[in-house]
């Protein structure tokens, strides 16, 4: 039996959750509050010494990160693939999980706080919110939480956040010029998948468009990417209406101050 730990609304997870919808798989799910720090109990530290979510386990292994996790469903249960297969396509789709692991999660955290949970995390108390800097020994990771939480937009992290998006999305059009479905050998991947949360993520927080308004393809590649039944499954069919009412407020509120921010990163960097 496979069995996930899963939180509410976390991108990680989603990105877990369509593999296993993709493929039909069943499995049992465990709810870890992040917002109670259920994340750092003595006995979820024992399976995920990061403290963070999703975590699978399946048949006495323990799987920690949600590409591998991904890439361990889809080496496990290869029907339907969700890897190319050719090598050199393979390679392909592990750089669309490299941006994600290797800047763009982060991102989508520190642009998620600036705008939304920033506002829960000022109601909680000073213990509270001390528990949720509190990170397994990561001083990086507390940083950027301190400083989106007392800075919000302004944060610097916030600017690497929307230069990091820029690049992907920059990438993305590159890829999907030739008129291509999918982003490697169009043929939908875990290159997609590990992309969808983190698009539908800045949609939700009415960002989207700030870096694809003027990218047609993307928004092509993002229509096909909604209309599969895995987005309403694992995404949207999650969120309840005060969710999505609410990134949307926080977001929109920042949209314009977003756009300003990437404007100066394309006039310094692009
Ligand atoms: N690189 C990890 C990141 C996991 C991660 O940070 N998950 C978030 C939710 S999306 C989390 O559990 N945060 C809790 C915390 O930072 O306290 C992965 O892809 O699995």
């Amino acid at each position: 039996m496979l069995k996930l730990y899963t939180a509410r609304n976390s991108i990680c997870t989603q990105k877990a959750l369509i593999t296993l919808h993709e493929k039909g798989l069943d499995f049992e799910q465990v709810y870890i509050d992040l917002f109670k720090n259920e994340q750092y109990s003595p006995e979820y530290l024992k399976l995920n010494p990061k403290g963070v979510v999703p975590t699978l386990v399946h048949e006495g292994d323990v799987i920690n990160e949600s590409t591998l996790i991904c890439e361990y469903l889809d080496e496990m249960f290869p029907e339907p693939r969700l890897t190319p297969k050719r090598a050199a396509d393979r390679a392909r789709m592990r750089l669309w999980s490299k941006f994600i692991d290797e800047g763009i999660f982060e991102s989508t955290r520190e642009i998620s706080f600036s705008a939304m949970f920033r506002e829960r995390m000022k109601n909680m108390t000073a213990e509270q919110r001390e528990g949720r800097f509190r990170n397994v020994g990561n001083p990086e990771k507390r940083a950027r939480f301190i400083s989106t939480y007392e800075e919000g937009v302004e944060s610097p992290y916030v600017f690497y956040g929307i230069a990091h998006f820029e690049k992907m999305f920059s990438a993305m059009d590159k890829d999907l010029a030739d008129g291509a479905d999918w982003l490697v050998a169009n043929e939908f991947s875990l290159g997609d998948i590990n992309l969808i949360p983190f698009v539908a993520r800045l949609e939700y927080l009415d960002l989207l468009d700030v870096w694809i308004a003027e990218r047609p393809m993307i928004q092509r590649w993002w229509a096909r990417a909604k209309s599969r039944p895995s987005f309403e499954a694992c995404i949207a069919s999650k969120l309840t209406p005060e969710d999505v009412a609410a990134m949307k407020q926080h977001g929109g509120a920042l949209k314009a101050r977003i756009g300003e921010r990437r404007t100066e990163y394309l006039a310094a960097f692009g």
